[in-house]
């Protein structure tokens, strides 16, 4: 069955779903966008995604032709109108229609559409596996140059990363940044378990500030575990104890060996397993409701 999009304030059918040559989010990745999930029948942690995008739209001036509301509004339809109750949703707003120079002045209205489908799923073996990574070259953006916490349309830097990843035969790779402390990975936060304790890299060192990173250090907090946010090089990933990373897409997912190194005894740790399960009750009873 062909998915109904929202469009500028339409539901159409995908093949209709288009946007102008000249829209300079095309031109450009002049935008913004988020990628939520809804477990069940919820949208899980709707206000922290709005957050972020209406954050990142102030910074760029980018004025959203929806307030808070009316995009909740668009977001549950969407998903209502595709029958979807667990999902993954894909929200973009791009600076609009202009003409072909940088100057977003020409650019009238930003476009907004909203993509909601069924979820890809990590294979599970993943999970019971865990990940093997690399370190890429490619340096994560300088936040002095673009600020990670705008999660801007222009993700050339982490698709160079992929590629790098995807050559060396593994699922996803260290970022480091400009200075070479581990930063985050191309799509996902990462995180260490060293003497039980959490850590994870500090924002200011350009990583974006995920929603499940925030969610992980609220769920280690519940569960008695430290939790901090400090600088630390691959050195500190190859001797922690546990490591893992986390995203929308893949929860909270174990990493079993960094650089051909392996991670504590080489399988998902207890600390990460016992996060995951926490994780996975709270997406089953927490989020905006979609059908009432
Ligand atoms: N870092 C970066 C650079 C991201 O793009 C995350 C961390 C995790 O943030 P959340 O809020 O999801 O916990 C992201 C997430 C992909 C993909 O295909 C990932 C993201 C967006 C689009 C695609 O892996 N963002």
């Amino acid at each position: 069955m062909a998915l109904l999009i929202y469009l500028d304030g339409e539901l159409v059918p995908e093949e209709q779903a288009k946007i102008s040559v000249f829209d300079h989010g095309v031109l450009y990745g002049d935008g913004i966008f988020e990628g939520i999930r809804a477990y069940n029948g919820r949208v899980f942690r709707l206000e922290a995604h709005l957050d972020r995008l209406y954050d990142g739209a102030r910074a760029l001036q980018l004025d959203i032709p929806l307030d808070r509301t009316q995009m909740t509004e668009a977001i549950l339809e969407t998903l209502r109108a595709n029958q979807l109750r667990d999902a993954y949703i894909r929200l973009v707003v791009t600076r609009g229609v202009g003409d072909l120079g940088l100057d977003p002045q020409k650019c009238l209205r930003p476009t907004v559409f909203i993509i909601a489908d069924a979820i890809e799923l990590y294979p599970e073996e993943f999970y019971d596996k865990g990940l093997e990574l690399i370190t890429c070259s490619t340096r994560r953006n300088d936040p002095a140059a673009l600020d990670a916490g705008i999660k801007s349309l222009n993700y050339l830097n982490n698709i160079l990363a992929k590629m790098e990843t995807t050559q060396a035969g593994v699922p996803e790779g260290i970022m480091l940044s400009s200075e070479d402390y581990v930063a985050e990975c191309t799509g996902v936060n990462i995180f260490l378990v060293s003497s039980g304790k959490l850590i994870t890299p500090p924002l200011h060192i350009g990583n974006l500030a995920g929603i499940t990173r925030q969610v992980t250090i609220e769920l280690a907090q519940q569960q008695g575990i430290s939790a901090s946010e400090e600088l630390f090089r691959t050195k500190e990933v190859y001797c922690a104890d546990e490591c893992f990373l986390t995203g929308t897409a893949a929860e909270l997912i174990p990493v079993v060996t960094v650089d051909g190194r392996s991670i504590g005894d080489g399988k998902p740790g207890p600390i990460t397993k016992s996060l995951r399960e926490a994780f996975a009750d709270l997406t089953q009873s927490e989020g905006t409701p979609i059908y009432g």
